[in-house]
């Protein structure tokens, strides 16, 4: 079977560990447990005829005092930069990752997620800046963990690029 390893990465509390959380078993808590280190999840899909077994990256949150560590994107195939629609800072926080990542990795397939979608009323982030990191190649997709929606698409649509 083929097998792709993914990174979810972004700022503290943007919803990566909600968002492996609601894909791989399909439920959501308002919890907050921040996550230590790393924890590696793995779920099998089909692309096509094919069936692919996604190994899930979810790596700590960081900040300016807490980078990510090199040694867990190694072997990745593709990422999720994930940002918390309510707070705009987190989108700085994914630029500055998306800088170091891309020199890590170099040109692999990446998806920007705006989580939290679902809080709409408290949504924060300045469609300008969207629009300019979409200039910039920045693929959007909007998700809730809490509600569900887009996440398995977005998932799904990333492990099609990654089966080629
Ligand atoms: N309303 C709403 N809350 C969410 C969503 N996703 C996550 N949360 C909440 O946001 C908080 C942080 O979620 P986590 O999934 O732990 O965030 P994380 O990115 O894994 O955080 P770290 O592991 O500390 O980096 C929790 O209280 C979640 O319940 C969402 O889509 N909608
Ligand atoms: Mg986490």
């Amino acid at each position: 079977m083929l097998q792709r390893k993914i990174c979810l990465l972004g700022a503290f509390g943007v919803g990566k560990t909600s968002l492996v959380r609601r894909y791989v078993d399909t439920i959501f808590s308002d919890t907050y447990l921040t996550t230590v280190g790393v924890k590696i999840d793995k779920k099998v899909l089909s692309v096509g005829t094919e069936e692919l077994a996604l190994i899930l990256w979810d790596i700590a949150g960081e900040d300016e005092v807490a980078a990510v560590r090199v040694s867990y994107l190694r072997g990745a195939a593709g990422y999720l930069l994930v940002v918390d629609g309510t707070r705009p800072e987190t989108m700085e926080t994914a630029a500055s990752i998306q800088g170091r990542i891309s020199v890590e990795l170099g040109a692999v397939p990446f998806f920007v997620l705006l989580n939290k979608a679902d809080l709409q009323e408290d949504w924060a982030i300045p469609p300008e800046r969207i629009e300019s990191l979409e200039a910039a190649g920045w693929m959007f997709r909007r998700t809730s963990a809490k509600t569900g929606t887009g996440v398995e698409e977005t998932f799904q649509e990333l492990a099609v690029r990654l089966a080629r």
